[in-house]
């Protein structure tokens, strides 16, 4: 409905084919479910994202705080070309590395220092502080804004949806992913549900 409203009144004001997109996204649709894994404690450890949708993101700022030993969230999920400013809330030191992809080493951070990383290629990068062997986390980044870490119950969210059908993708850190078709409507809720597992 809301939509279909947008459109007329874009034809009416004169609007170039080019403001649309813009118009679509604001009656976009949702994509929701739960992630069941086995085993249980992998669960945390899930992105579930939609595939090639159309259009480039504007690069966003993101953090990753460590504090009490950990990084949080455990899981992040960006967009390429978003930016991860990383925080130690610890009295302790801290780092910042990682040897996914092209591996990276933010170097020693002292407690409330503060640095930066943008993230240009997509994947999942595992995250660790070599001081504290036991500090796992994952900055996971998607091509587009269309993804999202599940919460501690399994589910996921994705929202704001231009309408169309894409692929929908689950990974998790650990387990082999799974993949399935799904049709976004403007304005309607899409339920799709996955199990991982060995
Ligand atoms: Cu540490």
């Amino acid at each position: 409905m809301h939509s279909a409203w947008s459109w007329t009144r874009a034809r009416l004001a004169g609007v170039a084919l080019a403001a649309l997109p813009a118009v679509a996204l604001a009656g976009g649709g949702t994509v929701a479910g739960k992630v069941e894994v086995q085993p249980a404690r992998f669960q945390d450890e899930t992105v579930v994202y939609l595939e090639d949708v159309p259009g480039t993101p504007a690069p966003a700022r993101h953090e990753v705080d460590q504090k009490g030993m950990k990084f949080l969230p455990m899981v992040l999920v960006v967009a390429a070309g978003d930016t991860v400013d990383f925080l130690n809330h610890d009295g302790v030191l801290h780092n910042v590395s990682s040897r996914s992809h092209e591996g990276f080493d933010l170097g020693n951070f002292t407690p409330l220092e503060k640095r930066s990383r943008t993230f240009d290629a997509p994947g999942a990068y595992r995250i660790g502080c070599r001081f504290h062997p036991d500090m796992l986390g994952w900055v996971f980044v998607a091509r587009n804004r269309y993804a999202a870490a599940v919460d501690g119950k399994g589910r996921y969210e994705i929202r704001d949806v231009p309408p169309g059908s894409y692929g929908l993708a689950a990974w998790n850190a650990h387990l082999p992913g799974a993949r399935k078709s799904v049709t976004v409507a403007a304005g309607q809720v899409v339920e799709e549900d996955f199990t991982l597992k060995r």
